[in-house]
């Protein structure tokens, strides 16, 4: 076994699990086109196999996020005993409040007390759904802003929010957390009203210690220093969950790391020097992506691969060394040392680590070899398109 990867670091990459969303299974796209793709899901029970694929193959992808009322279901018991049957479970549930015609003008801070109270009903909805399938995690992301300045109160809606999220929190259960997800701009155009980390924080700290805020990479003004958000929350300890994904232009929901594998590891190195991946840590490790033109199974894979790769070169960093680089004013030398594991290549490490446990040295071929996409690909026809559209 190569020497690259200490004990230490393979037991950090052995704890290491990344939760899939089952809306990346589905068809999706852009405003302009959704194209099929054949063997598309046409069940929450058929996203949750299609998932189950990338935990066979790369051991990283034990949790499945869910999303309602999307992957509404009669019998949540079965849905838990079907996921358990394909060796996965059931992690965060999302909840949706942005495809209903109620929610013109805002849910949680709309300025009529029955939409809110709708709003609210849907998340005790989630939790109840959370309480079937055992999650701890109700993520609430908002579409809610306006688009022309004087069109909203945004003092009172800061205000409303704050009412409606404390009533979701009052109903949690005492293992259960709220996580709130801050986006800069879309669907609203002018304003919004979880826009950053700042308002995400001041919401969730005024509900309790079980409210924590989703850093999701892709929604942020370009040129953000994502990982001073990363390092502060956790300095906090409200960083409750990640959405991973990677952006050229807005919120692109591409692969993970594919955009600028630079950037995941700058986030990744934060996230190691702030406790994120030690045993007691709160963070749940997501992807948030659609994959629009690629498949989405292997387009799964690479994502779980790339944030492994990547976590595996933030450890890498000698983080004695750059301390004393730091302290002794060594600016190139500091650089260099975070560089070096930056560039350092660990994927024959971490091939030869995986056959050590039983995995496949190649995910990706593993999975294109082994039939499933021809199965399915046969077997279902109709699959719907199970984000945007449902
Ligand atoms: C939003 C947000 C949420 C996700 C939806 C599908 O932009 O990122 O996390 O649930 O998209
Ligand atoms: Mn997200």
């Amino acid at each position: 076994m190569s020497t690259q990867l200490t004990p230490d670091i393979l037991a950090v990459l052995e704890r290491q699990g990344i939760e899939v969303p089952s809306w990346a299974y589905g068809n999706s796209g852009t405003r302009f086109k959704v194209f099929g793709t054949p063997g598309t899901p046409r069940d929450p029970f058929e996203k949750i196999s299609d998932a189950a694929q990338v935990h066979r193959y790369t051991g990283l992808a034990p949790v499945v996020a869910i999303h309602i009322p999307w992957d509404r279901v009669d019998d949540y018991d079965a849905l838990v005993a079907h996921a358990r049957e394909q060796g996965v479970g059931i992690g965060t549930v999302n909840s949706n409040t942005f495809q209903d015609d109620d929610y013109k003008f805002g849910a949680l801070t709309h300025e009529d007390p029955r939409v809110r109270q709708k709003a609210i009903d849907h998340h005790f909805e989630c939790i109840d759904v959370m309480d079937r399938t055992g999650s701890r995690d109700l993520k609430i992301w908002l579409a809610e802003g306006s688009n022309y300045p004087g069109q909203a109160d945004m003092r009172g809606r800061q205000d409303r929010l704050h009412e409606s999220l404390a009533k979701i929190y009052e109903r949690l259960g005492e293992d259960q957390r709220l996580v709130l997800e801050y986006k800069f701009f879309e669907p609203a155009f002018y304003h919004t009203d979880v826009p950053d980390w700042g308002t995400s924080y001041a919401q969730v700290s005024a509900l309790g210690d079980r409210a924590f805020v989703c850093l999701d990479t892709g929604h942020h003004a370009p040129g953000t220093n994502i990982e001073f958000i990363v390092m502060q929350l956790l300095r906090l300890g409200k960083l409750g969950s990640f959405d991973f994904n990677s952006r050229f232009y807005a919120d692109d929901d591409l692969i993970v790391g594919a955009a600028d594998p630079f950037q995941l590891f700058r986030i990744l190195f934060e996230v190691v020097r702030g406790g994120g991946l030690d045993v007691d840590s709160p963070v749940a490790f997501m992807l948030d992506q659609c994959h629009n033109v690629e498949d989405k199974i292997p387009g799964q894979i690479r994502s779980v691969l790339n944030v492994q790769e990547m976590t595996a070169r933030a450890l890498l960093v000698d983080r004695e060394a750059l301390r004393r680089a730091q302290l002794a004013g060594d600016v190139l030398g500091a650089n260099a040392i975070f560089m070096d594991a930056f560039q350092t290549d660990v994927r024959p490490a971490l091939a030869e680590w995986r056959q050590s446990r039983g995995l496949p040295a190649d995910p990706m071929a593993a999975y294109l070899g082994s039939g499933y996409r021809e199965r399915i690909a046969a077997d279902r026809v109709g699959g719907t398109q199970a984000g945007w559209g449902a």
